[in-house]
């Protein structure tokens, strides 16, 4: 398949400024650029569904350049809904490093910073020499800024667009850029470039963007409840990735398989076929945290994740570390134990068990389990020395509630 059938039969094509781009993809190396700001020191998975273009079109010999924004970053990209809160100087600074080091490991590509060339930049030289090119009519009319309109946006934010319009141009002078992909929600600064190139240098750039990646109810892909689902395995771990993975709806998967890994259209469809015949083996969930988590943190990452995510469910523990239970068990309930008790005072004081009599119960239907073994014994004295690397007790409830005490 050439490059531009594949990313379309992926799903990964929205806009493209012009038609001579499909020939172009096929069969010429570009040089493009995809760009991120600097609002966190760590890329989301939603920033992961988009710069993956970069290595997909490097495969296919198109040369990448990331860009982080240090200098755009210090201005704020208008929502649709309301201006953004300014962040620090030095928030933006401390941003750039992290993302840097990030896009660097992760995809292993060039990283520029657009702070290197803006800063040099004066008010008297922004005006004249691209403020001149752009009509505030033109502006106006892009989607993002004519949304804010009513509700205002200042002078600050109205600018953006033109320095990410410079951005473009300054990457095809310097090295020779000459197409720019990312999100669908960039249309309109993608555009300013390309307007910018042709009215200040007569030149025809290229813009090409792609749908956000959607759940089957019509999500952004890596939102849970609000929280971002971080690149950085500190802020999200490997298991946590593995868990948002492998609950992925059998509805949206393929999708996903096709977006978010390298996977050839003979294997997706593969997998696809094995995974509608019992789907309830999650064929296609695993194969795509596999891929994506190998991708990002690696394999032994992955392995890591598994194993948490087996042993928990199987519930044997015994092979697994102080911070492997931790990082599986972040979202249970937690108590501390404060010095030495029995197991049924335990039960109940932490709301294991709602009654000494429901303890008692459970406690013989051999539905407790502590550190992974079945206990019985409901004046069993729970000390330091039976808890886990002498710091912490799991206890199982019934095949799946699980509940962490942490020695004080
Ligand atoms: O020259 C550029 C300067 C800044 C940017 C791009 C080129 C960043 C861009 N304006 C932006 O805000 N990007 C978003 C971000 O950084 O979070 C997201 C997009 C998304 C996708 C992703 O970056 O909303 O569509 O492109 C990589």
């Amino acid at each position: 398949m050439n490059c531009f059938d594949d990313l379309k039969w992926r799903g990964l094509i929205k806009d493209i400024s012009s038609p001579e781009l499909e020939d172009k993809l096929n069969n010429e190396k570009l040089t493009f650029y995809i760009g991120t700001d600097p609002t966190a020191d760590s890329m989301h998975i939603g920033h992961f569904s988009s710069f993956l273009i970069a290595t997909r079109l490097a495969k296919y010999g198109h040369k990448p350049i990331l860009l982080v924004g240090g200098a755009t970053g210090l201005i704020g990209d208008p929502k649709p809904s309301k201006e953004r809160q300014m962040i620090t100087k030095e928030q933006v600074l401390k941003n750039v490093e992290g993302l840097t080091k990030q896009a660097k490991n992760i995809f292993g590509f060039e990283v520029v910073n657009n702070y290197d060339w803006i800063k040099n930049i004066n008010t008297i030289d922004f005006l004249r020499d691209y403020g001149k090119y752009i009509n505030v009519n033109y502006m106006l009319d892009k989607d993002i800024i004519s949304r804010r309109l009513e509700t205002g946006i200042t002078f600050c934010e109205f600018a953006y667009t033109i320095l990410q319009g410079l951005d473009f141009v300054n990457l095809y002078e310097t090295k020779g850029v000459t197409l720019e992909v990312a999100g669908s929600d960039q249309w309109g600064n993608i555009t300013t470039g390309i307007e910018l190139a042709r009215k200040k240098i007569g030149k025809e750039l290229y813009g090409m963007t792609m749908p956000l990646v959607l759940d089957s109810k019509g999500v952004k892909f890596g939102k849970t409840e609000g929280n971002a689902l971080w690149l950085d395995k500190n802020k999200t771990s490997s298991y946590e990735m593995y868990q948002y993975l492998i609950n992925a709806e059998d509805s949206s998967v393929i999708d996903y398989l096709k977006k978010l890994t390298f996977l050839t259209k003979e294997e997706i469809i593969d997998i696809e076929k094995k995974h509608m015949a019992s789907p309830e083996q999650r064929l296609a969930q695993k194969k795509l945290a596999k891929e994506v988590i190998t991708f990002l943190h690696g394999e032994k990452e992955y392995e890591k994740a598994v194993n948490i995510s087996q042993a928990l469910f199987s519930g044997d523990i015994t092979k697994l570390s102080v911070s492997e239970i931790k990082d599986g068990l972040k979202e249970v309930p937690t108590f501390t134990i404060d010095s030495d008790i029995t197991l049924i005072d335990l039960l109940v004081s932490n709301n294991i068990c709602s009654s000494r009599r429901e303890a008692r119960e459970f406690l013989k239907n051999n539905s407790i389990s502590l550190n992974g073994d079945k206990v019985n014994d409901e004046n069993l004295n729970i000390t330091k020395d039976i808890a886990i690397e002498n710091q912490i007790i799991v206890i199982r409830r019934g095949k799946k509630k699980y509940y962490l005490g942490i020695f004080k």
